[in-house]
């Protein structure tokens, strides 16, 4: 069984010139890019990328933060398990929690500019993929 997760340099990782990092922690770990893209996403689909935080009090400031610049997009595919490792590798939402070895424990400081996205379920991988490269990429 194999299993895909949407994986996201945000707008902050690709200004400071960490893209080529990530994707080759993410290549040299084993895991099959799939699909990458660097592109600037639009606000309807941000909105929708971030939908379940619509009512919190950071919403607004997410969008437009993910909208401010470039982001790369990736379809990332390894065996079962391989969203929740990924995860693991980015390390907790709060950069400040997240251990050294850990993308977010060696590049970040801030919850609100946290350099990386990775789904966080089967499901949401499913959803994220569709949205942002179809349907074709997304199993
Ligand atoms: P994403 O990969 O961006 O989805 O982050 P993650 O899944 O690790 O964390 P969640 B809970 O999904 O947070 C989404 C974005 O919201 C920001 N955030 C979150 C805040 O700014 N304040 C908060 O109190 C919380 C809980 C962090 C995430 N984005 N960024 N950038
Ligand atoms: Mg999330």
């Amino acid at each position: 069984m194999s299993e895909r997760s949407f994986v996201m340099v945000k707008p902050d990782g690709v200004a400071a010139g960490l893209t080529g990092e990530i994707v080759s922690r993410i290549e040299r770990r084993g895991f099959g890019i799939v699909a990458l893209e660097k592109r600037l996403m639009a606000r309807e689909v941000a909105e929708e990328h971030y939908g379940e935080h619509r009512e919190r009090p950071f919403y607004g400031e997410l969008v437009e933060f993910i909208t401010s610049g470039p982001v790369v997009m990736l379809a990332v595919e390894g065996p079962e398990g391989t969203i929740d490792a990924l995860r693991t590798m980015m390390g907790p939402t709060n950069p400040l929690d997240a251990p050294p070895g850990t993308i977010r424990g060696d590049f970040a400081t801030d919850v609100g500019r946290n350099i990386i996205h990775g789904s966080d379920g089967t499901e949401s991988a499913t959803r994220e993929l569709t949205l942002h490269f179809g349907a074709e990429l997304s199993g």
